[in-house]
């Protein structure tokens, strides 16, 4: 189906925050700058005032008084300067003054990708530069800039040479043979290893203790060949050994697992981890040292001091932009202020489509913990759980930190009232709706702290999709802030109504697949029916009100096959949003007439999810069959429905069968590779973000821990990926490295699924 696979090319890549757009890999590292020894004399180079070779080096007679970029020397090389691509330039130089030089590849309008200065002495000096281009930047020039001697001066410029990083020796680390979840396993859970063999027949395993003493002994069992990562795999259970224990490994002939626990605690840490990611990302609040340690603190991003020019004072996009978006000339006469919310993933952008999901789930852990038996559930939620600076202000912090997005959703809706708006052509009222997305103009640099982003903050056309989202998320903080705050409930319940309403008068101002790579990801998306699904589940719930009743029972999503409800294989996701609204109706209680039908369709959708996991092409026991964009937390969606499951029956089947599924990103997959930050010994290092772009500057930190990469996407495409991930396998398709946006970044949404499930498993 067209929609389908639309929704799918979509789900691919919006969640990017960069560009599509990368060359075909270039084996090894060519050469860039053509006659970088002047051997050719100044052929292909400019100089101001004209300059002469000496002894191999290009030689400019700067004059007294010279200004910035009136003395120069430059060459245009035919090349792509490829967004996140590394690029090293060696040159040696040399003055008859010690004065600094310029060195830029200027690109007007954009950022510098290259800009930098170089200390000059009368002896020569050899410079070496790396730069990773924010922007595309094709045939660039590479300047260097000679003004600004105190005296006439003669700089002599020699050996330049630029080359593009060279991956071609990196190989993929497949980790140990045998796979295991490195943070470990529960005692009561079930406890499962993937060993990648080459025979069927069985093999002894044996479970080994930190004093290096076997502890256990089994036969393992051949599954097959696991069909996403192209591996013959057979399968450790040692489930029935329950002590606990730190620093337990496995072994299977010569091959031996990476370390894990077996401890009741082990989701505790990860639950309160994967919390803080949250608020790591919050934007227009100082992040607090006491709270998180000097090395993550940082100062409030985008309150619109500068060079900061939001959020405060929000415009519409200028007409310029807006017609390469929209293809007509939309813009606004208001603005807005959208201070507060969480940056979006890897970028500063704040995206109302992406922001609903992830604040819903975060409202839906808190959620759970009032109606299901959970083992400190709600106390480990609370107020004084998380290192928050609304520690201590009588509401559960998980709700604090949703209501920090929330109130940011808010902001981006379009004011009461206000002025039509153009849309395909004609002017129409979008008072009500929400503004899609909200972001810079132009890419930013990694790493950029927020509170240096010095480039216009936009808000992007309101559509149908960002006021359902509004509505389904303001509607579900309406109901579970009554207790703590009335007033703000009120007025989350009004704002979800009014957005609700707009939608239903305006049901199709979609977002298109066009308003991308102009400092922001599209989320594009052309079936909003999901959407109103999920808002008037979640406006029900909380009201009981009939006219939602009717809509979502009237809604294709109410009566299509699990398979469509639950997005069963590929999981849910932004795009896709039905099985929150489901998941909730079958969750919160209410006076729905099929409620028992409601959640034989989880049960429904858990058994064919089950059906995925035991089939025996997959080996690693993970609930997807294919590796979009941001994999991870697919399969963590799909372990939410299975996990939801055992909550409404207790059936055990599901609860194992949630349990081995989390072990997938914990390092039980073909890379033995734990994607979250500081738990397991293989974790993820160099996350794309530019608040943790340390791989690329050493003063900006790593990740902090619980912090979650997007993982295996069959799709990869971005420079470290087109180089080092030709062929490859689905499951294989990840590498940790920076400047991989398609594989390596991090996201609220993806944060969103990690925090729930994490939060769910420490519950059991
Ligand atoms: C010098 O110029 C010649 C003739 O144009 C060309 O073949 C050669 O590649 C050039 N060498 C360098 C180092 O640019
Ligand atoms: C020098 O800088 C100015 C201002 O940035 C720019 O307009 C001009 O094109 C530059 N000139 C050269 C020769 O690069
Ligand atoms: C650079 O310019 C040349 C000549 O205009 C053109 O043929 C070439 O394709 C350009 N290179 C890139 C990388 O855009
Ligand atoms: C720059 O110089 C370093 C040190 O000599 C060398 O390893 C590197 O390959 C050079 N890079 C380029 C682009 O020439
Ligand atoms: C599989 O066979 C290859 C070649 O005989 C051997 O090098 C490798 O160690 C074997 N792997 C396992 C897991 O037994
Ligand atoms: C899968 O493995 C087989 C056997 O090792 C190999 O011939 C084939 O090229 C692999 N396919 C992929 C997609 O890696
Ligand atoms: C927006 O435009 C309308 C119609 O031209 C005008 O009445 C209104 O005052 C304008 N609002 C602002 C804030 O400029
Ligand atoms: C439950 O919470 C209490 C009090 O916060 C704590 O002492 C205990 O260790 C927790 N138990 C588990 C299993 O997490
Ligand atoms: C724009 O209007 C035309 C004509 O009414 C209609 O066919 C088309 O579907 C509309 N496009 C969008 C994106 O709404
Ligand atoms: C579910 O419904 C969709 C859409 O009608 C259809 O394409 C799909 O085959 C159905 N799946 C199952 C498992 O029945
Ligand atoms: C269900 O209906 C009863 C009777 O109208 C009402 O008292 C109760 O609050 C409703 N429960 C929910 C969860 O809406
Ligand atoms: C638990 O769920 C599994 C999978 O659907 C099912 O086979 C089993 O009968 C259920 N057990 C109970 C006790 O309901
Ligand atoms: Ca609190
Ligand atoms: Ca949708």
């Amino acid at each position: 189906m067209t929609s389908r696979s639309l929704l799918l090319a979509t789900v691919a890549f919006a969640f990017s925050t960069t560009a599509q757009v990368t060359k075909p890999p270039i084996p090894g590292s060519p050469q860039i700058v053509e006659n970088g020894d002047f051997v050719n004399g100044t052929t292909g180079w400019d100089s101001s005032p004209p300059g002469t070779i000496i002894n191999g080096m290009y030689c400019v007679n700067v004059p007294a008084g010279a200004k910035g970029n009136s003395s120069f020397l430059k060459t245009t090389y035919n090349f792509l300067e490829t967004k996140n691509d590394v690029y090293t330039l060696n040159f040696t130089a040399m003055s008859s003054i010690g004065y600094d030089i310029l060195i830029q590849t200027p690109d007007p309008s954009l950022d510098p990708n290259l800009n930098m200065a170089a200390a000059l002495t009368t002896s020569s000096y050899p410079f070496s530069m790396t730069f990773s281009p924010a922007n595309q930047a094709p045939n660039a020039t590479l300047e260097f800039i000679l003004g600004g001697a105190p005296s006439a001066a003669t700089v002599c410029i020699g050996s330049v040479s630029m080359k593009r990083i060279d991956r071609s020796g990196i190989r993929q680390d497949y980790g140990p043979a045998i796979k295991v979840n490195q943070l470990g396993y529960l005692p009561s859970g079930p406890k499962l290893a993937t060993v990648v063999t080459n025979t069927t027949a069985s093999e002894q395993w044996s479970l080994y203790n930190a004093a290096g003493d076997a502890c256990a002994t089994g036969q393992t069992t051949y599954r097959g060949k696991d069909d996403a990562s192209n591996q013959t795999v057979s399968i450790v259970d040692f489930s029935s050994f329950a002590t606990e224990g730190d620093s337990y490994t496995l072994s299977v002939g010569s091959a031996t697992s990476l370390p894990f626990a077996i401890s009741s605690t082990l989701y505790n840490n990860l639950r309160q981890d994967s919390l803080r990611f949250f608020y790591q990302q919050r934007s227009g609040i100082a992040i607090d040292s006491d709270l998180v340690g000097s090395q993550y603190a940082r100062a409030a991003g985008h309150v619109q001091i500068l060079p900061n020019l939001g959020d405060v004072v929000v415009p519409c996009q200028a007409v310029h932009d807006s017609l390469i978006a929209y293809l007509e000339p939309w813009t606004c006469n208001y603005t807005l202020d959208v201070t507060r919310g969480w940056y979006d993933a890897g970028d500063q952008g704040k995206y109302v489509v992406n922001g609903g999901i992830s604040a819903a789930q975060l409202l839906m852990q808190y959620e759970r913990s009032l109606h299901y038996g959970v083992k400190n559930g709600s106390a480990q939620l609370g107020d004084g759980s998380l290192r928050i600076p609304e520690r201590n202000n009588g509401v559960p912090d998980i709700l604090d930190e949703a209501r920090w997005e929330v109130e940011f959703l808010m902001k981006m809706q379009v004011p009461y009232n206000s002025t039509p708006q153009l849309f395909n052509g004609s002017y129409i009222d979008m008072s009500g709706l929400a503004h899609h997305k909200m972001h810079d103009n132009q890419w930013t640099p990694l790493p950029t702290d927020p509170s240096q982003d010095p480039k216009r903050r936009e808000l992007h056309r309101p559509s149908t999709a960002a006021a359902l989202n509004l509505a389904a998320a303001a509607a579900m903080a309406a109901r579970l802030f009554k207790p703590f705050d009335a007033a703000f409930a009120r007025k989350a319940l009004n704002a979800a109504q009014t957005a609700y309403a707009a939608a239903l008068k305006h049901p199709a101002i979609l977002a298109p697949g066009t308003d991308w790579d102009l400092g922001g990801g599209a989320y594009s998306d052309n079936d909003v029916s999901d959407e109103f699904y999920w808002a008037a589940a979640e406006l029900y719930l909380t009201t009981g009100g009939l006219q939602y009743l009717g809509d979502l029972t009237a809604n294709p999503y109410h009566t299509a096959n699990v398979s469509t409800a639950f997005s069963i294989p590929s999981g849910f996701g932004w795009p896709s949003v039905a099985a929150l609204g489901r998941l909730d109706l079958a969750t919160v209680p209410s006076n729905i007439s099929n409620h028992s039908a409601i959640v034989q369709s989880v049960m429904d959708a858990a058994d064919m999810l089950l059906a995925v996991q035991q089939n025996s092409s997959n080996g690693y026991d993970v609930l997807l069959t294919s590796y979009q964009w941001g994999s991870n937390s697919n399969a963590l969606n799909n372990v939410q429905i299975v996990a939801t499951a055992a909550d409404l029956t207790g059936n055990a089947t599901y609860r194992s069968a949630a349990l081995s599924a989390i072990d997938y990103v914990l390092g039980r997959n073909a890379l033995a590779q734990s994607y979250i930050r500081g738990y397991g010994t293989k974790d993820t290092q160099n996350v794309h973000s530019r608040l943790y772009a340390h791989e690329l500057d050493p003063r900006v930190p790593q990740a902090p821990p619980g912090a979650m990469a997007g993982g295996a996407n069959q799709a990869a495409s971005d420079p470290p990926a087109d180089d080092v991930l030709q062929g490859c396998a689905p499951q294989t398709c990840y590498v940790d490295d920076v400047n991989s946006y398609s594989t390596n970044e991090v996201a609220i949404n993806w944060g969103s699924a990690l925090a729930w499930v994490v939060g769910w498993a420490a519950s059991q």
